[in-house]
């Protein structure tokens, strides 16, 4: 009973826009306890319906090409139109170089003194549930806390820029021409994830090499599958800094989710978000309880002692313990 006050009440201090109310679920949602994990469920599935209003933004690319900047300039010209704005940053690498909550403050200065903006820095700990889950639940969060718009920023470093494109309407990726970012993010399979591409600091290049870079960029990428939402791959050339560019950036933005939920695209895409999640969790539940259970849990460490020991192989270790699993079940 105490429980499901105290539900109620987190739920109201949240969706009043009490922003400590929203600092302390963000870090309880990041917390490995079940119990924790149970309330924050229990809270965002009370707050579902505020989803449908929102838009999802993830920003990702190499350190140090400019999302932090770039943020800032999109999330002024968001919030200049009365919307409130959460930025999340997510860093896999935070943990390893710690210098990116500091560097993130100092680039969002001027934003971060808005009322209608809240800025939440990577969390200083792993991200032990999944950064896709964790995302996920922050964004919900924030969500039910009031915010119309979330644009999540991530080092694009191994899988994560893959993971935050699942919890996101749009993924924008930004490079550095001449850097060799397009060429590795080609190799990586950006098309999969990415919905626009952005290259910074061109002022540090001439007008021939910015373009030279954007046509190269988009031969690289015209061969390559469509992307599933079925809009058009663009390339912008931008500078942060300098504040060129960003008008464009902006129509493309707006453009995106005008044509995307005219023609019902973003509901789709929460849609398979939501079951390419479900079938995950499920998954990764599914080994976890059946380990509870004493006759798998004897039988898994057996095999697993046969592995280790080079006597079964692992393919064979697996089709043995699944036999052994559907056996019991019959
Ligand atoms: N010349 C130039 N420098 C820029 C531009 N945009 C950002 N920078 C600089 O690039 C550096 C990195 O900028 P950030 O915005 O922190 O880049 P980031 O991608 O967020 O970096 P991480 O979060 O550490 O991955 C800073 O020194 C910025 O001032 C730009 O358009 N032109
Ligand atoms: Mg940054």
């Amino acid at each position: 009973m105490q429980h499901l006050t105290s539900i109620d009440q987190e739920f109201d201090r949240l969706q009043s826009g009490d922003r400590i109310a929203l600092s302390q679920l963000i870090t309880k949602s990041e917390s490995t306890k079940t119990a924790d994990q149970a309330f924050i469920d229990c809270i965002i599935f009370k707050g579902k319906d505020r989803q449908k209003l929102t838009r999802r933004i993830g920003i990702t690319g190499a350190p140090g090409v400019g999302k932090s900047t770039l943020i800032e300039k999109i999330g002024s010209n968001i919030s200049s139109l009365g919307r409130k704005l959460a930025i999340l940053a997510v860093d896999p690498s935070s943990s390893v170089t710690k210098g990116s909550i500091l560097g993130d403050k100092t680039r969002m200065n001027e934003i971060s003194k808005l009322s209608n903006v809240y800025i939440r820095p990577s969390p200083s700990k792993n991200f032990l549930g999944g950064i896709a889950e964790n995302t996920r639940k922050a964004i919900q969060l924030c969500e039910i806390a009031g915010y119309d718009d979330i644009i999540v920023e991530t080092v694009g470093i191994g899988q994560s820029e893959h993971d935050v494109s699942q919890v996101v309407d749009m993924t924008i990726w930004v490079g550095i021409a001449g850097a060799g970012d397009e060429l590795q993010a080609v190799k990586r399979g950006i098309m999969e994830w990415a919905d626009l591409f952005v290259i910074n600091k061109v002022e540090e290049m001439s007008l021939d090499a910015a373009h030279l870079a954007k046509a190269q960029l988009l031969s690289s990428i015209k061969y390559l599958p469509k992307a599933k939402s079925g809009s058009t791959l663009d390339v912008i050339l931008i500078s942060a800094i300098e504040n060129k560019g960003i008008d464009v950036l902006m129509d493309k933005i707006y453009d995106y989710f005008n044509i995307n939920s005219d023609n019902n695209s973003l509901t789709m895409k929460r849609l398979d978000q939501a079951n390419d999640y479900f079938v995950l969790l499920w998954r990764k539940e599914i080994a976890d309880n059946l380990l509870l259970i004493d006759d798998f849990r004897i039988k898994f460490e057996t095999i697993s002692s046969l592995i280790a020991k080079h006597e079964v192989s692992v393919e064979k270790g697996v089709d043995e313990m699944n036999k052994y699993i559907l056996n019991k079940c019959r």
